[in-house]
């Protein structure tokens, strides 16, 4: 046994390094003792005393009065909670603390969970015997931000939203002035959030007690009906949301405590962009092209045109005339469904999905080096790590939850390595920012193993017992020129050696990549170089290591892993091969094709060479994200067919035949994976839209009106019809998954895998070193002479890719345009000057858009967003790929610039007001 302590003369047993405040909830329950300072997630901070308890060191000794919160536990010490002086003191903080809020407060009155009042209840206090005491009541409220606002006048300096925008969003926006009476919360410009360096993430009003600071939806101080668990449909953080539910309809999203993810925390998109999904400009009907004009019609009748058209195609030129895209922002059991439609209703290999786009290449690399494309560690990992690279990602504003546990880390001093073109918010406090030009990870991921292998210490045991193929690689990497990678990075040599030494001798280090690694011509080739890295230091296998690719998309890894690509079915196993593919054809009844399937690049060239005559696209916008717009519309005009599957009219659903209404994420139930393998629980929170369907009932639908008998749609029955295909998901059940869900591999005995590759590389395979040379791409060497300006893109933290739902949500009055980063250098060339329209224009067309001078980038490199139809950005990007997974090389366009009049800016579709 170890040691103990007393509550109120009764033994417990402590646990190590534990406060009494947490002796005490453990064992005597959360509420033996009041608090108000303290809150979950947020470090002890002993200001209030209202936790205050009387602690003796001997049985009847003399007591000393301490703050619960952050006095550890003293072993066989006695703690009494509720003694006449603790109470009478308990009752006089409070009485005191009334004094700093107004009596009048409405949110106190009309509501029940109003957490200052509950605790005065607690203490049992009613009236207050002092004049009210605060003298800045007369602070203006803040009205100036769509979703947060405050009123310091019912502000009761508990600290506790100053510690959450420090401690839990590394925000440093709210902080305290003054003293004594006179001490209150500012915020880093003029009390005003809209104008702040804010990034709007409401882990402030969350935990505010008061109205202080809170929602402008008022969740506190409303009456809930309902609150729901669910999973956010943005990025692949995978935050778990607490929908707050009245008369049907969302009220609020709070950040649930107990969630492993998020762990209390949510960033704008998550917690407040979601009026979308009741936007009057949902589609509600289906729609049908006659005459040129979308029309709406019957659901029989939609699926009816369908079926005619897609049997009369196949009749005339074979299924594989045929191809479907996938959605990632949709369910693991919809995009089951998506590729079991392609594969056994149509008999084609012909589905693809958004990874394309995005970190394909990083399962193609990682799968060739590890036997698994999926990251290797957990979030929760950076807690254990010593020093963090993150190459090409902008985790801040793409993975903000992520992101600002990893701005943390580097606040906090510790090593944190950044590789980006740009002056990302995590390389300003980065330790080495190695700012090198777009489209050469390959020669200072070569640079950096050099100086590793010539310098360092590389481990030689684990090259040893788990790799092969080091000798080789060793030497083609001592025989690089240095010189000429440095000419090539731009990169200060000295800079990478110092950050190549300080990477390897960490004890545990952990590599995050993003697009910047793979939208790029050798973007496959610098994801294997990563996950040599990660080798030769023996960074894999352990916590607080590993490769970790920061997925994009909630579902991307799910829709991958369900088989939404062409040469790999469910659970990644070959389509193309015969033996395997008896395997699937026993499974779903039905003859299962091993023909080649396009890829969705190639999916354009078929449709433009007359061999592809029917897309079936389900919640992408194709024509607003994938490259080289002209040439993807006039792919998709060149189609017999177009079916879309959408919440909203699309820049895709332009160019569509049929239109049909799914639903969104809150009107959805099933699972979404993500970028760290973990498969959650979706749970409807809202009705199906009226006259939409849930995009599993469209795909059951047609793979019945096609002749393939597919059950009723229930995703929990389909969850189970993936268990027993999908190798890894073997042990997954509805129930088994709880709150916080289970991170694949999912054994038959229901346990989950946070670390990939602990013993032994999956499949018991050795790890692969695969050396590559740079080369420069394409875009450069045939257009950098008549374009010689690189543009790169990168996200903004308020929309979301297209921004078909985001800008139909408040964030369009926080972000309301695309931007052209330009260095001052430049921009003096040119005479441009912020908000200045800029004509960009490369080798595909030409687009306007607004100028912001910055040295976020350095001379002679240019970048921006692609959130917003009216600039269109992919207009101008180019057919460059990865050499292997066919990523479009989204990260470098070789463009030119001209100041511009703003005749190529495109008017935006009228959105209606929310
Ligand atoms: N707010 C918001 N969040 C999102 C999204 C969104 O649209 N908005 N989209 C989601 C999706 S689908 C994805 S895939 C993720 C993407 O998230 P990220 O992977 O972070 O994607 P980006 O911001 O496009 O690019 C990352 C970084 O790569 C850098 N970069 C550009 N070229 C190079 C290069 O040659 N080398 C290196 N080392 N770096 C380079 C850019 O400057 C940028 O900082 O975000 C997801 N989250
Ligand atoms: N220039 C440039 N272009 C890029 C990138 C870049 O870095 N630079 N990044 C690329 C990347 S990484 C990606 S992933 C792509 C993303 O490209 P897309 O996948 O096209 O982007 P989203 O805006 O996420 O589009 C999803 C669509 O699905 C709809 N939708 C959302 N939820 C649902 C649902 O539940 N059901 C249905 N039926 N529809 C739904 C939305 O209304 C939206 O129109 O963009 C790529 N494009
Ligand atoms: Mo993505």
């Amino acid at each position: 046994m170890g040691q103990v302590a007393f509550i109120n003369d009764k033994w417990h047993t402590i646990v190590e390094g534990e406060t009494i405040l947490e002796f005490v909830k453990r064992n005597h329950g959360k509420d033996r003792i009041p608090t108000l300072c303290d809150a979950p997630k947020l470090e002890p901070f002993g200001s209030c005393r209202v936790c205050s308890v009387e602690v003796a060191l001997v049985k009847d000794g003399p007591t000393k009065t301490q703050a619960s919160c952050h006095t550890p536990v003293i072993p066989n010490s006695y703690i009494y909670t509720d003694t006449d002086h603790i109470k009478k003191l308990r009752k006089n903080i409070i009485e005191l603390v009334l004094t700093d809020h107004p009596m009048d407060c409405l949110q106190c009155e009309v509501n029940n969970n109003c957490e200052l009042q509950s605790v005065a209840a607690k203490v049992g206090v009613r009236d207050v015997r002092y004049p009210q005491g605060k003298n800045h009541l007369d602070t203006p409220k803040d009205l100036s931000h769509p979703y947060m606002t405050s009123d310091f006048s019912k502000c009761i300096n508990c600290f506790r939203c100053v510690r959450a925008c420090d401690e839990i969003q590394g925000g440093l926006v709210l902080s305290m002035a003054g003293r004594g009476f006179d001490s209150h919360v500012v915020k880093s410009y003029e009390n005003n959030f809209f104008e702040s360096d804010c990034a709007s993430c409401g882990a402030c009003a969350q935990v505010c007690p008061t109205a202080a600071i809170s929602d402008v939806f008022e969740s506190k101080s409303i009456n809930v009906d309902e609150k729901i668990r669910t999973v956010c449909s943005y990025c692949g953080v995978g935050c778990n949301l607490e929908v707050s539910v009245v008369s049907g309809k969302v009220k609020s999203i709070q950040a649930p405590i107990n969630a492993e993810v998020n762990e209390g925390h949510l960033c704008l998109k998550g917690r407040y962009a979601f009026s979308f999904y009741d936007h009057q400009d949902r589609i509600k009907t289906p729609l049908i092209r006659r005459n040129g004009v979308l029309e709406p019609t019957t659901w029989k009748e939609a699926y009816d045109f369908i079926t005619e058209k897609l049997t009369a195609i196949i009749q005339k030129n074979g299924p594989d005339a045929v191809a479907g895209v996938s959605s990632s922002r949709c369910t693991n059991e919809e995009n089951y469904l998506m590729q079991k439609f392609m594969r056994a209703a149509i008999g084609t290999n012909n589905i693809d999905c958004c990874a394309r786009v995005c970190h394909g290449p990083t399962a193609f690399g990682m799968q060739k080096a590890f036997g698994t494309g999926a990251a290797t560690n957990s979030i929760e990992d950076i807690k254990l790590t010593d020093c963090i690279m993150v190459i090409g990602s902008n985790p801040t504003n793409a993975h903000p939850v992520t992101g600002a546990k990893i701005k943390q880390f580097a606040m906090k001093g510790k090593t944190t390595i950044v590789i980006d073109p740009r002056k990302t918010e995590i390389a300003k406090y980065a330790t080495y920012h190695l700012q090198l030009r777009p489209g050469t990870n390959v020669a200072l991921l070569n640079m950096i193993l050099y100086y590793i292998i010539t310098e360092g210490y590389v481990s030689k045991g684990f090259i040893k017992h788990r790799t092969e193929g080091y000798e080789e690689f060793s030497e083609k990497i001592k025989g690089i020129d240095i010189a000429e990678m440095e000419k090539i990075t731009g990169v200060d040599r000295n800079l990478v050696r110092e950050a190549a030494l300080v990477f390897d001798k960490a004890p545990n280090a952990m590599l995050f990549h993003g697009l910047g690694v793979t939208e790029h011509s050798q973007g496959s080739h610098a994801v294997m170089l990563i996950a040599d890295l990660a080798m030769i230091t023996g960074n894999i296998g352990r916590r607080g290591v590993g490769v970790n690719p920061l997925r994009g998309q909630n579902n991307v890894q799910g829709a991958a892993d369900m088989g939404c690509q062409p040469n790999m079915g469910a659970g990644y196993m070959s389509a193309y091969d015969p033996e395997i593919n008896k395997h699937y054809e026993a499974f779903y009844e039905r003859k299962i094709p091993t023909s080649y399937g396009y890829k969705i690049p190639e999916m354009f060239d078929a449709a433009l060479d007359g061999k592809l005559k029917a897309m079936w696209i389900m919640g992408e916008d194709v024509v607003h994200t994938d490259p080289n717009t002209n040439k993807v519309i006039a792919a998709l005009e060149s189609l017999e067919l177009l079916v879309v599957q959408e919440l909203f009219l699309s820049e895709t659903t332009k160019h569509a035949t049929v239109v049909l209404p799914g639903a969104s994420f809150l009107e959805k139930t099933g699972t979404f994976t993500n970028g760290e393998r973990r498969i959650q629980q979706v749970n409807a929170v809202v009705e199906v839209l009226d006259g939409a369907k849930t995009d599993g009932q469209i795909l059951v639908d047609m793979m019945n009106k096609m002749g393939y008998y597919q059950a009723p749609y229930q995703p929990k029955a389909v969850l189970r019809e993936i268990s027993k295909i999908v190798p890894f998901f073997s042990g997954v059940t509805w129930e088994g998954l709880g709150i916080n869900g289970k991170q694949w591999p999912v054994k038959e005995d229901g346990l989950g895998t946070k670390i990939l590759h602990t013993e032994k590389f999956e499949g018991g395979i050795r790890g692969k070193f695969n050396f590559y040379d740079f080369k420069e791409t394409n875009e450069i060497v045939k257009n950098g002479k008549d374009f010689p300006y690189i543009l790169t893109t990168n996200r903004g933290l308020e929309h979301y890719n297209s921004g078909t739902m985001t800008r139909r949500t408040d964030n369009v009055k926080i972000l309301t345009e695309d931007h052209l980063k330009i260095n001052p250098i430049d921009a003096e060339k040119f005479s441009i000057k912020d908000e200045d329209l800029v004509c960009v224009m490369s080798a595909r067309g030409k687009v306007d858009m607004r100028a912001s001078v910055s040295d976020e980038v350095k001379p002679g490199i240019l970048s921006t967003t692609f959130h917003f139809p009216d600039v269109l950005l992919n207009l101008i990007t180019g057919n460059e790929h990865d050499c292997e997974a066919m990523c479009p090389e989204y990260k470098v366009v070789a463009v030119n610039i001209r100041k511009s009049k703003g005749d190529n800016k495109k008017k935006l579709d009228k959105i209606a007001l929310s």
